[in-house]
């Protein structure tokens, strides 16, 4: 048959009819469409280019309408939506409207798993498995295959699968797809018996070629199976995964479409569970990724052109520095006078801002790889050895490592300092990346202190007194840049004292608090209102746990309104600490929210149109403002 080009492939059926020549045209044209598309809009580049041989082979060998396919964090599934039906919407990856650039269930049938966080395609993959068993008319269960890279495949919650999977027996198949890399160097002992299992390839390969000669010849290739199994036993180191009951295929080059293809097909004539392990290039076929992989995991979006007015405004604008940047400075100049100081990162020393504490003070730097749980749990060791760790953890993150926050470090009364970046609506990575729940989940354990930085000055002194600090300080910032200096300078500000709060502004219609980078939007509202004669009273909260009991229950009895703006989800965040200290103080004051809704906030192109989107910009807080004003009497003063 004609090759069908990919922008015609509507369905990954087609694939079956197609020869290996074809399949290998089709893979090379993937490349290179990844490669124009993602550079238009932005996404994940290196891991994507590596598994296109590997998507391929498993979209030509399995049906999965019928079959079924799991990917672990989905970073790297392009090349699977590009097979599904959805290449002609790669313009509007990761943008506005667009499709994801993760795996989701609204986008596809293909898509089982709508997934970001990883480590968790074996399990869920073994959930589908275990369901689905005995489930088929003509008595052959579905396979299911779990795609996973070597980092994810590393983390705790894989070999929990794993092990489970082996014990059942699951019809299950997991691709590894092993190209050494995390976001940075994959780390632990797992990464050295892959590499060791690595280093006999060659004997692997002569033993695979001898496999795919004579499956070619009837009879002798079930026999193969069989003796090929001894043969290798011999040729290639022993493997703990066997040990385990899981049948392990490889290592095998996942670049060699013909090779890959056989391995599937001899996998599916085995006994599940089936560890199928690939070598791959990240970045495979465009040079720069494949030379610098941690710098090409993630391209950026183009920069667009400011217009002249945006151009002038930046310049008159003070210069601002990401808070990720600014941690990072700053925890290196605390590092250098406090040698207590340990940094712990699960497997992202470049997103977390850590890249230069692990040069300059390696034997106090901590990658745990993808292993939150882990990593927390080892902070509230060497808490307790007296060093004073700091866990710098993407919030949405730190959620897998919540059981471990509540028993090794809070429970123990030991202190450690979360360092959640992300803490708040990130953009194009969408709903499995928000760091949108960490206040309603730490909220709840007894002792912890809970602040959020206005700006790169208090950045700094939370980060200082939280080192310091008598129990456990959790602080986070969002993926943005922080105003240099947001209200007084350092030396007029108040002291940084759990549970107080700081008033930046007067009013007598109305009170406003707000955390964190919201102070900035809430002073902007109320500067709008002050135009229309409308005076508000604007504090910076600082700290959502403890709360400034005192200052709320001032502004309580002496405004009509209050409102608390927070980059958090409304259910269980810094406005419910807000009211329920109310209502404890039985003030019955009007309090309006603002906050993310209770819904999903979808990927869009950029944090601030999904500021826009929950009502946190300056001028959807004015009008709230404003109708809360208009809409206040004196008699509706309901305080004591
Ligand atoms: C629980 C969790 N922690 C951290 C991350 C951040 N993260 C995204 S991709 C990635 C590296 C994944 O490496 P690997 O599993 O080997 O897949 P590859 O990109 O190499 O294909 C990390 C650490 C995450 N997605 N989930």
């Amino acid at each position: 048959m004609t090759r069908i080009p990919l922008h015609q492939i509507e369905s990954p059926q087609v694939l079956q009819d197609m020869n290996l020549q074809e399949l290998e045209a089709l893979c090379e044209e993937m490349r290179q469409a990844l490669i124009e598309k993602v550079f238009q809009t932005g996404g994940h580049l290196g891991s994507n280019l590596g598994v296109v041989e590997l998507l391929v082979g498993l979209h030509s060998v399995f049906d999965f309408k019928r079959d079924r396919l799991v990917f672990d964090v989905s970073h790297q599934c392009y090349p699977h939506k590009m097979l599904t039906g959805r290449y002609a919407e790669f313009g509007g990856l990761r943008q506005t409207g667009g499709i994801s650039g993760f795996c989701n269930r609204a986008e596809s049938e293909y898509d089982l798993l709508t997934a970001g966080h990883a480590g968790t395609a074996i399990s869920f993959g073994h959930g589908i498995a275990e369901g689905l068993r005995g489930s088929s008319r003509d008595g052959e269960d579905p396979w299911v295959v779990s795609f996973v890279g070597d980092s994810g495949f590393a983390s705790g919650v894989s070999f929990e699968g794993l092990t489970q999977a082996a014990d059942a027996k699951a019809r299950q198949i997991v691709v590894l797809n092993d190209n050494e890399w995390s976001i940075a160097k994959s780390v632990g002992a797992l990464a050295r018996y892959l590499s060791r299992i690595r280093s006999s390839r060659t004997l692997n390969k002569v033993y695979e070629r001898l496999h795919s000669l004579t499956t070619k010849i009837p009879r002798l290739g079930q026999r193969m199976d069989e003796i090929g199994e001894v043969i290798r036993h011999v040729l290639v180191p022993g493997h703990v995964f066997e040990e385990l009951g899981v049948n392990y295929i490889g290592p095998l080059d996942g670049h060699d479409l013909e090779l890959v293809i056989d391995s599937i097909e001899r996998a599916k004539r085995l006994d599940g569970p089936i560890l199928l392990h690939f070598l791959t290039e990240k970045g495979k076929g465009y040079a720069p990724a494949a030379n610098d992989p941690e710098r090409a995991h993630g391209v950026k979006p183009p920069t667009k052109v400011p217009s002249p007015a945006n151009v002038a405004a930046r310049a008159a604008a003070p210069e601002r520095k990401s808070f990720t940047a600014l941690f990072s400075r700053e925890l290196l100049r605390i590092a250098g006078q406090d040698d207590r100081v340990h940094a712990i990162t699960a497997g992202m020393p470049s997103g977390t801002g850590l890249t230069k504490f692990a040069e300059q003070f390696p034997e106090r730097f901590h990658d745990v790889g993808i292993a939150e749980q882990h990593g927390v749990a080892l902070a509230g060791g060497l808490a307790t050895a007296g060093k004073r760790p700091v866990a710098a953890i993407y919030s949405t993150f730190l959620q897998r490592g919540f059981d471990q926050v509540f028993q090794e470090v809070v429970l123990q009364g030991e202190r450690v300092v979360f360092a959640m970046d992300r803490g708040g609506l990130v953009g194009q990575d969408g709903p499995t990346h928000h760091g949108v729940f960490d206040l309603a989940y730490l909220r709840a354990l007894p002792g912890v202190v809970l602040a959020s930085p206005r700006d790169e000055i208090d950045l700094a002194r939370m980060l200082d007194a939280g080192v310091v600090g008598s129990t456990s300080w959790a602080l986070r910032w969002p993926r943005a840049n922080a105003h240099p200096c947001l209200g007084p300078e350092p030396e007029f500000r108040p002291e940084l004292t759990p549970g107080t709060a700081e008033r930046l502004r007067s009013g007598s219609d109305g009170c406003v608090f707000a955390l964190g980078v919201m102070v900035e939007p809430a002073l902007e509202a109320a500067e709008l209102l002050a135009e229309e004669g409308i005076q508000l009273e604007v504090w910076d909260a600082r700290f959502c746990k403890p709360l400034d009991v005192g200052a709320l229950a001032a502004a309580g009895r002496r405004h009509q309104w209050m409102a608390t703006v927070e980059e958090h989800a409304l259910a269980g965040g810094f406005g419910s600490a807000v009211t329920e200290a109310l209502a404890d103080l039985g003030l019955a004051c009007r309090v309006s929210r603002h906050g993310v809704p209770d819904l999903f906030v979808d990927h869009m192109s950029s944090r601030d149109e999904q500021l826009v989107f929950c009502g946190l910009d300056p001028q959807s807080l004015a009008k709230a403002w404003r109708e809360m004003t208009v809409h206040s009497t004196p008699a509706g003063i309901s305080a004591d």
